[in-house]
């Protein structure tokens, strides 16, 4: 007994003396930085294209610009729910009679869900079986003010295009996807024709278990969808199931992208956190995304919260998140969580733009974590104060604090930099801390007085934003598998120094590109060339096509890090001078009647111009059967992993596209002999001659590529 106690007691004792320690000498929180260690890249903080601009016909005009204002550079909403009733397929226009007041809302109402096919053909548009007069209506009143904004800081407004199915119809575009395909379609032309552009993704199905879709059914809308839009260009993310239940998303999820050629085309899980909320949900989400390299996002709950925020982009690695609209009046609602602002309107004639009491916690993760930023992983010694850390587009990284308690903590790991320090508490909004400047390797100081989000975000640039290209196009919007990229920034590399021998070496000058794709693989980039100010390389064979993340480094530091899009395809070609535009990097090549064949050069360097200009390709005079053949040879980058012949087409033409000639494609490959150089041969037709200077506009599975410039004499 006495040996047991003693025993007991030899344990306890120098617990006691722990535990007296931390009660007189309080271990500060330590927060600590890990950027090797990254999730997803955000998207976009998303609002429902609802202001009150419809029901508040009279009053919106007197609050909108404060309120778009206040939504894009306060807040920093960049991404916008654009819904579309499925009646807007019906022979009738019920929404310009209600609008005109020649029917009630209850009566247009009626017609919201109701779908007449505009005729038996699902692959022949019938135009007047379309009405967008809703839909021209809130692009008018939200989409263009706010997207006008968006584009004013230099960013891109994300437009979320969202069917919505709150209704029966005796016919159905659930029932035949090639109508859904249909559908989609009219409204992106409708979209492009009256305003220039397209929405950037589908939303399958607003909240698909509550509009009674099966997984099966989003699966083969989205094939027919992405396939249709396709072959019209169009390229738009697809994003479901949208469910209202959380507990419903991954079930659907998972029926859908067996359907064939879903997984071609679906981009983000998305859900609504309606009911069905728990973390292990939330982490089946989120393994969903790395499974299949793709993006998750949480669309809608009525009184969302920072918590729930801050528990989707950990948990549920969401790269886009909203709450749900942009306004509504206080006379007719409530400050619930259903809308990031509450106009007051107690004087109808001067209406206040009021942030809600969420949205005041919100805009520290908002305001500061840009689209295009990579979460990095950042621990916490003490659960009181539970961070998330990002590293913006523009190098500049942000820390995210949420506090359950008043208290100070010291964060490792931030590069040397000025800090900005900002919180909101219960009692306080939007309360500056001084400014804090760390040297290297320096621990960065910050408090908070009481529970609520401080949010640390960089003043100075660290690093320069790193911009990666298509190497033989000049385009960025995507980079495709084993494509030749120039990524662009600052400090890249310690010197100037080109590869001399191939296999081509993973690092130059101490200087390496590190490409890790959407299922999280990290795979050092082939380089042909490293400079201080742009480095050239492959995107490594292997990567997986989705979101990815380039990250170059120099030794052990991080000198820039950038999100990007990898695809299967991105064709691109080269000019003679690399620039993607003027005369292109081509040979002609001449196979006479007899079968020998030469080579002739394309380009000459016209040297009192001081650029490259196109050499007249000589088609020969035409003697019939005897007649020279003469093919282009064109070299490009992004073209190897096409569909097939069928799927690849040469135009000639004018520079605006006009008079233009089809020219056969015999070939679309990569070239064994050189990293990441693909090439593509066509024949000239013989219509050509005399043209002079003609541009060449490539397609690689509905994807242009840069035009270039021959002389065909
Ligand atoms: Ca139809
Ligand atoms: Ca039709």
């Amino acid at each position: 007994m006495v040996a047991s106690r003693k025993l007991v007691l030899s344990l306890l004792f120098p617990l006691l003396v722990l535990l007296a320690c931390a009660s007189t000498v309080p271990q500060q929180a330590v927060i600590t930085l890990s950027p090797e260690v990254m999730f997803q890249t955000i998207g976009g903080w998303e609002a429902t294209a609802q202001a009150g601009q419809l029901t508040f016909r009279d009053i919106f005009p007197k609050y909108k610009d404060t309120l778009y204002d206040l939504t894009v550079n306060d807040l920093g909403i960049n991404r916008i729910r654009l819904e579309i009733t499925n009646g807007v397929e019906n022979t009738g226009d019920y929404f310009t009679q209600y609008f005109n007041g020649q029917i009630s809302r209850e009566e247009w109402k009626k017609h919201w869900y109701e779908i007449i096919n505009d005729n038996n053909d699902p692959f022949v548009i019938n135009p007047a079986g379309f009405h967008f007069g809703s839909l021209d209506y809130s692009v008018d009143t939200v989409i263009l003010p706010i997207k006008q904004r968006v584009e004013a800081r230099g960013e891109k407004l994300y437009v979320n295009l969202n069917y919505v199915d709150f209704g029966p119809s005796a016919f159905e575009h659930k029932n035949y996807p090639e109508e859904y395909a249909e559908f989609m379609l009219a409204t992106f032309l409708h979209l492009r024709d009256k305003y220039g552009w397209t929405p950037d993704s589908i939303e399958i199905v607003l909240e698909a278990d509550n509009a009674g879709w099966s997984g099966a059914q989003i699966g083969q809308a989205i094939a027919a969808t992405g396939n249709r839009l396709k072959a019209n260009g169009f390229h738009p993310a697809f994003i479901a199931p949208s469910t209202t239940n959380m507990a419903n998303a991954v079930p659907l999820f998972d029926q859908a992208i067996q359907i064939p050629g879903a997984a071609d085309y679906l981009t983000d899980l998305s859900y609504h956190r309606y009911g069905g909320v728990s973390d292990a949900t939330l982490q089946t989400i989120g393994s969903r995304a790395i499974q299949y390299g793709i993006q998750t996002a949480h669309l809608e709950l009525i009184g969302a919260t920072y918590k729930d925020l801050h528990k989707d982009l950990t948990l549920g690695r969401d790269s886009s998140w909203a709450q749900f609209t942009i306004a509504w009046l206080k006379s007719s609602g409530i400050d619930d969580g259903g809308k990031y602002y509450v106009i007051d309107d107690s004087d109808p004639n001067r209406p206040i733009v009021n942030l809600g009491s969420r949205t005041r916690y919100l805009r520290q993760y908002f305001k500061y974590v840009r689209s295009g930023a990579v979460r990095i992983l950042a621990t916490s010694s003490d659960t009181a104060f539970e961070p998330l850390a990002f590293v913006n587009a523009d190098c500049k990284q942000v820390v995210v604090v949420k506090a359950a308690s008043g208290g100070s903590f010291s964060i490792q790991g931030l590069p040397a930099a000025t800090y900005g320090v900002k919180y909101t508490t219960e009692a306080q909004y939007d309360i500056d801390s001084p400014d804090v400047t760390i040297a290297a390797g320096q621990p960065l100081q910050a408090a908070i007085p009481a529970a609520g989000v401080i949010t640390i975000y960089a003043k100075s640039v660290n690093c320069a934003p790193l911009v990666n290209i298509s190497a033989a196009s000049y385009r960025s919007a995507e980079l495709a598998s084993e494509s030749l990229v120039a990524s662009f920034g600052k400090n890249l590399a310690p010197a100037t120094v080109a590869a001399t021998a191939t296999p081509l070496p993973t690092s130059l000058a101490g200087a390496a590109v590190k490409v890790t794709d959407a299922l999280g693989v990290e795979r050092p980039a082939p380089l042909l060339f490293v400079s201080p100010q742009q480095i050239n390389y492959q995107i490594p064979p292997g990567t997986s096509r989705g979101p990815a993340k380039v990250v170059v480094v120099n030794g052990a530091n991080i000198t820039a890090i950038r999100s990007a899009t990898i695809a299967r395809v991105v064709p691109g070609l080269f000019s003679a001078n690399s620039s993607g535009a003027g005369a292109a990097a081509a040979v002609a090549l001449r196979v006479k009647p007899d079968s020998s064949q030469s080579f002739e050069p394309t380009i000459k360097f016209d040297a009192a111009q001081g650029k490259f200009i196109p050499l007249p390709i000589d088609l020969g005079p035409d003697s019939g059967n005897a007649t020279d053949q003469v093919f282009l040879i064109l070299y490009g980058t992004g073209i190897r992993f096409n569909g097939g012949l069928p799927m690849v087409s040469v135009k000639i033409g004018d520079a605006n596209g006009a008079n233009a000639v089809d020219a056969p494609v015999l070939h679309a490959l990569g070239l064994a002999e050189y990293v990441g150089l693909d090439q593509v041969t066509v024949r000239l037709p013989r219509s050509l001659a005399g043209r002079g200077e003609v541009s060449v506009f490539l397609s690689v599975d509905g994807k242009q590529a840069n035009p270039v410039v021959i002389n065909v004499k």
